[in-house]
């Protein structure tokens, strides 16, 4: 077990397949639309997975391979489907992270080491949402917001653009929100920033805390020395 295994469910076994989602289509409302929902689970999750298991079709050594494996280590990638994998292999592992990152409970804040460890990075829960937000409304065009785990064991707030991955520079995410126009135009048309402020509401923080944990446990592992960083 290595740190990205964390990331690997058999959905990111080839072929790529959707997961399904562990709540309705329209059990996120008011916050995310009925509509929205269905568009962006069915129809632009299934295509990246689509072109992803087309890119590895012909290189079956890859498929042998968990697909967060390939997008983390992108430099690795034959040349003619580096771009396609980087585009729809992060586009499937994304969305893959996001449906889990919310739920019709959600909202409040973090309990336990991870809410220890927000305050110690970011001052409060408040103060933390709002670099996330900043970089969520300041990303210009397409991406996603983040907040991950540096290899020191930091947390850290980022931006990346289009579909790339955290995980391609080596840190792991454990929150990341899609800021595509995809994800909010029906209901939120170009207010990006009224979409954001109502995420929270639907925020799953207890699939937060786990991933949290989980990673903190696998740094603490004796196991583990050679890949991991010794955390704080
Ligand atoms: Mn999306």
């Amino acid at each position: 077990m290595n740190k990205l295994s964390l990331y690997q469910t058999a959905y990111m076994n080839y072929p790529y397949t959707l997961p399904p989602l562990e709540y309705a289509n329209n059990a996120l409302e008011p916050y995310i639309d009925e509509q929205t929902m269905h568009l962006h689970h069915d129809k632009h999750h299934q295509a990246y997975i689509d072109n992803a298991n087309k890119a590895v079709t012909k290189y079956p050594e890859l498929q042998k391979k968990s697909l967060v494996e390939l997008v983390a280590h992108l430099d690795e990638l034959p040349a003619d489907i580096r771009t396609t994998l980087q585009n729809n292999g992060g586009g499937h592992l994304n969305h893959a992270l996001f449906w889990e990152y919310m739920t019709p409970e959600g909202g409040g804040g973090p309990q336990g080491k991870l809410a220890q460890a927000i305050t110690k990075k970011f001052g409060s829960l408040a103060q933390f949402k709002e670099q996330f937000d900043t970089a969520a409304k300041n990303h210009l065009g397409s991406g996603w917001a983040w907040l991950s785990v540096t290899p020191t064991g930091d947390l850290e707030t980022s931006a990346t653009a289009n579909q790339d991955t955290p995980l391609s520079r080596g840190h792991l995410p454990i929150l990341g929100l899609d800021v595509w126009e995809h994800a909010y135009y029906l209901k939120y048309h170009n207010k990006r920033p009224a979409y954001i402020t109502n995420w929270w509401h639907v925020v799953n923080w207890n699939k937060v805390q786990a991933q949290f944990e989980a990673i903190t446990r696998l740094a603490g592992s004796q196991k583990e020395v050679s890949m991991t960083p010794v955390f704080n």
